[in-house]
C-alpha cells in the first residue's frame, strides 16, 4: 500500500513543553485519570465525510484542498483510496475510530440504488480486509437522507411514500454495514427532517413517520445482531428553518412520546448546540440527566456566525465544562467523532494532521481539566450546599413526596417571609474554574 501521508511521522505525546509540530502536547493515551486511561476516556474517531471528502468547496466557489488521493473521484478505485488514506491517518494518529454516512464511503449511483448497495458491500469488505489485524473499528454509521434530490420534503418526513421506501432501504443497508464493520451506534441526524412552512405541512403526521421509520429501524436492527445504541443528533435548523430534532429536550420528548426511549440516545454536537442557542454543556447536561448521553460530535460554531461552520475543537473552556458533564455521566457508550473541517486556505494534508492534534489535544486539556474541577470539590461543595435546604425538615419532604400543597401554605403563613436563599456566587466560582484552568 503506497503513502500518502508522506512527511508525517507517527504522531506521539511529548508533553506541554514540546514545540514539535507533529506531536501530542496534552493527549497521553496512557496517563490514567480518575481510574481510567485518557485513550478510553476518549474514544476519538475520525469522520469520513469531512477528513476524506471535504474539499473546501462552498457557495461562493470551488474545493481547494485535493483529496483524490491519486485516483478520480467518483469510482470505486477512489473509495478504496480513501480507505486507505483514512487508515493510514489513523494509524498515524492513534485514532480507533471512523464515521461514514453510505455516501461518504461510495459514489451513489443516480439511478439504481441496487448498484450503490453492491458497492457499499464491496467497499466494507475492503474495510474489513485492511482494517484486520489493527484495532481500528467503525464508531458508527448512518445513512445520508439529506443530500439526494429525492429527500427534498424530507426522507421519513417525505409526503412521497416512495420516497420514504427509499429511506427505509438506505437505513436498512447502513445498519447492515455498520453491524458489518462491528459499530457501536448508529446515527440519525435529520438534516431534511422539519419544514420551511406550515402553509404546506402536516407536522403530525410527518413526526409519526419519522417515529415509524425508527421503530421499523430498532426491530430491524436488533434482528440481524445489532447491539449498540441508535442515536439521535439533534440540530435546530440548517438545512431546514424549522427541524424536528431541535435540542436534547425536544429529541427526549419526542423519543419518550413515541417509545424509542429505550434504544435511543442523543448523540451531542457543540456547533448545533450552539446553533440553538445552547452552550455545548447544557445539551450534554440535559442528556446526562436524562440517563440519554450516547456520543459526541466533537467541532465548535464560530460565534459570530450564525451557521454550522464545523471548525475544529479550540476553546478549551467548553471542552472542560463538556468532559465535566461526561465525567459525572461515566463516560460515552459512543465516542468523540470530529465532525469538523479545516479552514478552506489550510488546504494541504499537514493541515488535516494539526487539525486532528489540536482537536485531541483541546478534549485531553479538557479532561484534564474537569477532573481536576471535580477532584478540587469547590464546585461540586458549592451546588451541594446551595441545595441543602433539602436534605432535612421540610425539604426533605419535598423532596420524598411526603408533603401537600396545604401543608406547605402553611409553613409559608407561619414562616411570613422566607430565609434568605443564598448568593448564586457565580463570579466566585468562574474565579474558580480559572485557577484550576491555569494553575499551571
Ligand atoms: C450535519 C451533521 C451530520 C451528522 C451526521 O450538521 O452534523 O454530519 O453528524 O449525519
Ligand atoms: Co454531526
Amino acid at each position: 500500500m503506497s503513502e500518502f501521508f508522506k512527511n508525517i511521522p507517527q504522531i506521539k505525546f511529548e508533553g506541554k513543553d514540546s514545540k514539535n509540530p507533529w506531536a501530542f502536547k496534552y493527549y497521553n493515551p496512557e496517563l490514567t485519570i480518575m481510574g481510567k486511561k485518557m485513550s478510553e476516556h476518549l474514544p476519538f474517531a475520525m469522520a469520513w465525510w469531512h477528513n476524506l471528502g471535504a474539499n473546501g468547496v462552498d457557495m461562493f466557489g470551488s474545493g481547494t484542498a485535493d483529496k483524490s488521493f491519486g485516483q478520480t473521484p467518483g469510482t470505486m478505485e477512489h473509495a478504496k483510496a480513501k480507505v486507505d488514506a483514512g487508515i493510514e491517518f489513523m494509524k498515524k494518529l492513534g485514532i480507533k475510530y471512523y464515521c461514514w454516512h453510505d455516501v461518504d464511503l461510495v459514489p451513489e449511483d443516480p439511478n439504481d440504488i441496487n448498484v450503490t448497495n453492491k458497492r457499499l458491500d464491496e467497499i466494507s469488505d475492503y474495510i474489513l480486509e485492511k482494517t484486520k489485524g489493527t484495532d481500528i473499528k467503525c464508531l458508527w454509521g448512518t445513512a445520508n437522507m439529506f443530500g439526494n434530490p429525492r429527500f427534498m420534503n424530507g426522507a421519513g418526513s417525505t409526503n412521497s411514500a416512495d420516497v420514504y421506501c427509499f429511506a427505509a432501504a438506505q437505513v436498512k443497508k447502513a445498519l447492515e454495514i455498520t453491524v458489518k464493520l462491528g459499530g457501536r451506534g448508529y446515527v440519525f441526524w435529520g438534516g431534511r427532517e422539519g419544514y420551511e412552512t406550515l402553509l404546506n405541512t402536516d407536522v403530525k403526521l410527518e413526526q409519526e413517520n419519522i417515529a415509524n421509520l425508527m421503530h421499523m429501524a430498532v426491530d430491524y436492527g436488533r434482528s440481524i445482531g445489532f447491539k449498540g445504541d441508535f442515536y439521535i443528533e439533534p440540530k435546530p435548523k440548517e438545512p431546514m428553518s424549522h427541524q424536528y430534532d431541535f435540542d436534547a429536550a425536544t429529541a427526549i420528548g419526542f423519543l419518550r412520546q413515541y417509545g424509542l426511549d429505550k434504544d435511543f440516545k442523543m448523540n451531542i454536537e457543540a456547533n448545533h448546540a450552539s446553533l440553538a442557542n445552547h452552550t455545548f454543556q447544557h445539551e450534554l447536561c440535559i442528556s446526562r440527566i436524562n440517563g440519554m448521553l450516547g456520543s459526541v460530535d466533537a467541532n465548535q460554531g464560530n460565534p459570530i456566525l450564525g451557521w454550522d461552520t464545523d471548525n475544529f475543537p479550540w476553546n478549551v473552556y467548553d471542552a472542560t465544562l463538556a468532559m465535566y458533564e461526561v465525567l459525572k455521566a461515566g463516560g460515552l457508550t459512543g465516542g468523540f467523532n470530529f465532525d469538523s473541517k479545516n479552514r478552506r486556505p489550510s488546504n494541504t494534508f499537514e493541515d488535516m494532521f494539526h487539525a486532528y492534534i489540536m482537536g485531541m489535544d483541546t478534549f485531553a486539556l479538557g479532561l484534564i481539566k474537569a477532573a481536576e474541577i471535580i477532584e478540587d470539590g469547590r464546585i461540586d461543595g458549592f451546588i451541594k450546599e446551595k441545595y441543602s435546604s433539602y436534605e432535612s425538615g421540610i425539604g426533605k419532604k419535598i423532596r420524598d413526596k411526603q408533603t401537600t400543597l396545604e401543608e406547605l401554605a402553611a409553613r409559608a403563613a407561619e414562616m411570613k417571609k422566607p430565609s434568605d436563599p443564598g448568593s448564586g456566587r457565580e463570579e466566585y466560582l468562574e474565579g474558580v474554574v480559572n485557577n484550576i484552568l491555569f494553575r499551571g
